[in-house]
């Protein structure tokens, strides 16, 4: 049996098998089951960080960002290639969060993984902070893209990704958008381009939590059948659970999988946005305000229990 120690909790491994997981200095292999549990004792962590870092600064977007806090783990923990030490490392594969008011989750697991010092989370939205309400690529280790302005983000994937493939770079582009943003229609212009010149390196995940600002997508700008659109734009379409981390997995085995069809690919998550606490889970008004001390404590005690 082996206990994989790490800040507030921990993971029983009890048989060992195939996976590889690496945690603070340590490499030991795992079954598939272990690597699923491991992966959701991290989105906890991640929550919690996200729940103090926004409870902390008074103000950001709690919704958002935990609606992406499941994805986000299994992709910083488990599938790019990327090298916390190096986070301008050419080779890597690079995320853009094109919702970045959603930051605080890749604030966290960027600084769950090291890239800068995890007090840093404390400082969240204050001045001269690093940590902004938007991220920012010239502050941020391991921010790939500077957002915020929504619409934007698959349009700088793409063109990164033209420019990896023309210096023979074989890393992949994620890009996170949320289910209002794609009403922008920049978005299309720029799925249009990726299908065009075959962009088998870029990925967009559709966070698709139902919710935009004040209300829901359906009643705002019903953005209709995302796998269709996609599709209709020449993109591979993997349909999936964004808070199911076992099936996120088959998710990202099945992208793989189709990488070398030379298409772009698009990831529809059905998501739940505030997903992990009760009172946030699919109710609007948390898109955009902070918890007080006695909703900070409620929401950490539900999250700590996990999604089941
Ligand atoms: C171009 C632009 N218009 C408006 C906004 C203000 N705004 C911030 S978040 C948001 C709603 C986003 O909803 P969605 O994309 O579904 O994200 P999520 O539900 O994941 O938070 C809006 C309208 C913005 N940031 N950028
Ligand atoms: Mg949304």
């Amino acid at each position: 049996m082996i206990l994989l120690l790490h800040k507030t909790s921990y993971v029983v491994c009890s048989t060992l098998d195939v996976q590889g997981l690496y945690e603070g200095g340590i490499y030991v292999t795992a079954t598939t089951t272990d690597k699923v549990a491991y992966l959701e004792s991290k989105a906890i962590e991640l929550r919690q960080t996200i729940l103090t870092m926004i409870h902390e600064a008074g103000s950001g977007h709690p919704g958002g960002s935990l609606s992406a806090a499941d994805y986000v783990t299994a992709l910083y923990y488990d599938e790019m290639t990327i090298d916390p030490k190096n986070p301008d490392w050419m080779e890597r594969d690079r995320f853009i969060l094109s919702k970045g008011h959603s930051c605080p989750v890749v604030y966290s697991v960027l600084a769950q993984k090291g890239y800068f010092d995890y007090e840093i989370i404390h400082t969240l939205r204050q001045f001269g902070s690093i940590l902004q309400g938007h991220p920012d690529m010239n502050k941020v280790p391991g921010i790939d893209m500077t957002t915020g302005s929504l619409g934007q983000g698959l349009s700088c994937g793409v063109g990164m990704a033209i420019g990896l493939r023309r210096d023979n770079i074989n890393s992949r582009i994620f890009v996170a958008l949320g289910d209002g943003e794609i009403q922008e229609g920049q978005v299309w212009e720029a799925a249009e381009t990726a299908a065009k010149y075959g962009l088998d390196n870029v990925i967009a995940i559709v966070d698709n939590n139902g919710i935009q600002n004040d209300g829901f997508t359906k009643d705002i700008m019903p953005i209709g059948d995302v796998t269709a659109k996609f599709s209709a734009f020449g993109w591979e379409v993997i349909e999936g659970d964004g808070h199911d981390m076992k099936d996120i997995l088959r998710v990202l085995e099945e992208m793989n999988a189709l990488r070398s069809k030379g298409k772009p690919i698009c990831l529809n998550l059905k998501t739940v946005k505030g997903n992990g606490v009760s009172f946030m889970a699919n109710v609007p008004m948390w898109h955009g305000i902070a918890p007080n001390a006695e909703e900070y404590k409620q929401a950490m005690n539900e999250v700590k229990g996990g999604l089941k």
